[in-house]
């Protein structure tokens, strides 16, 4: 009777038990290992051959469906994905009625308007810049910080003066209606970041007239854009840029310009970028969790709620936080801790807005 031994194998974190008889060992092995190799190209995505010639392009909070199509224009043209998602988060960042975004950005606490982006390639090459002022493209300095200096990261004064040695002229970004929102709010100066769009409404609703929570409210923290796309010929690219949170600490940095947290571009698997209150977003390293779960295998819509689901574990109070996801395959997804958040997709189909699942 042949002896039946158990051969336990660990790759790449995963667990797998294989049973073999002895006088199959040194075959079983052979065909293990071949197996394995075969196992290897499909995790590290060599095998996936990613949608070539199907582009696709996703950005977080319905009004950003103007900024996808900017950005389908460059996938449709065959360009970058990279120069698809620079193009697309500009809209936002010169819409002064977007006031989460750019210019018109609601002001931190003293009236600064400070900016926050970031941008991913499908090398890997990343940059960014935070808490920089009176610039209506911190995006556009994001990517010459990727590609002109040895650095990823350039904050506050540095990251002007860098983008006014390469042309950049100053701009007043507070505009009359930011100004305002902003000498109403210094009137209580209450500061509560908990406050999402879902629960100033409702307050709103329940107490008509309400001065303490109006509505539309002037604190919607909510329009920040993170956008992913694949272009035509499979290769991925990301962007994410903010005003961060409207009466922030002056000097604050939220997750939208940190790598790994605000947005995270693996060229072998999947992008991914979030929005909602950065610091939880930061302290799970977000977009990087993400990426990392659709590289274990997860779909996107799955490895955006694997990461809620830390974020939900992590704090008690519970904050508004959103991710996003594509992957190689050209499959998108995204989840909440609370509901409400949407998302727009831009594909060969034409755009649409989808409402992402939530934890609560
Ligand atoms: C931040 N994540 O600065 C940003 C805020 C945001 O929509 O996403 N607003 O924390």
């Amino acid at each position: 009777m042949a002896v039946v031994s158990l051969m336990y194998v660990n790759f790449e974190g995963y667990n797998f038990t294989v049973m073999i008889n002895r006088r199959k060992f040194i075959q079983s092995t052979a065909e293990l290992s071949a197996g394995l190799l075969l196992a290897k190209k499909i995790f590290s995505g060599a095998t996936v051959s990613g949608a070539k010639g199907n582009p696709i392009v996703i950005s977080t909070w319905a009004p950003n469906i103007k900024a996808n199509d900017a950005a389908w224009q460059v996938l449709v043209s065959g360009g970058r994905a990279l120069d698809a998602v620079v193009n697309g988060v500009q809209v936002p960042e010169a819409d002064p009625k977007d006031t989460s975004v750019g210019y018109g950005g609601y002001p931190d606490r003293d009236g600064r308007v400070t900016l926050d982006s970031c941008v991913m390639d499908e090398f890997g090459n990343c940059g960014s810049v935070m808490a920089i002022e009176n610039i209506m493209h911190p995006v556009l300095v994001a990517r010459l910080v990727m590609e002109k200096t040895p650095h990823v990261q350039l904050v506050g004064d540095g990251a002007l003066q860098f983008a006014l040695s390469q042309g950049f002229k100053k701009e007043n970004l507070l505009t009359p209606e930011s100004e305002k929102a902003w000498k109403e709010w210094l009137k209580t100066s209450k500061y509560d970041p908990n406050l999402t769009t879902e629960e100033l409404k409702r307050r709103s609703e329940e107490n008509p007239g309400h001065k303490e929570y109006p509505w539309p409210s002037p604190v919607l923290n909510h329009d920040t854009i993170g956008m992913v796309a694949l272009d035509a010929n499979g290769n991925l690219g990301g962007a994410c840029t903010t005003s961060g949170l409207a009466f922030k600490m002056h000097g604050r940095v939220g997750d939208s310009p940190i790598i790994g947290a605000g947005l995270f571009v693996d060229n072998e698997i999947g992008a991914a970028s979030s929005t909602g209150m950065g610091e939880e977003v930061v302290k799970i390293c977000g977009s990087h969790t993400v990426v990392e779960a659709m590289r274990h295998g997860m779909s996107p819509g799955a490895a955006c709620k694997e990461a809620v689901r830390r974020i939900v574990k992590k704090s008690k109070d519970k904050f508004d936080v959103a991710f996003l996801a594509i992957n190689k395959k050209g499959e998108h997804g995204g989840f909440s801790v609370k509901k409400g958040f949407t998302y727009c997709v831009t594909t060969k189909g034409g755009a649409k807005v989808v409402t992402s699942k939530s934890w609560f």
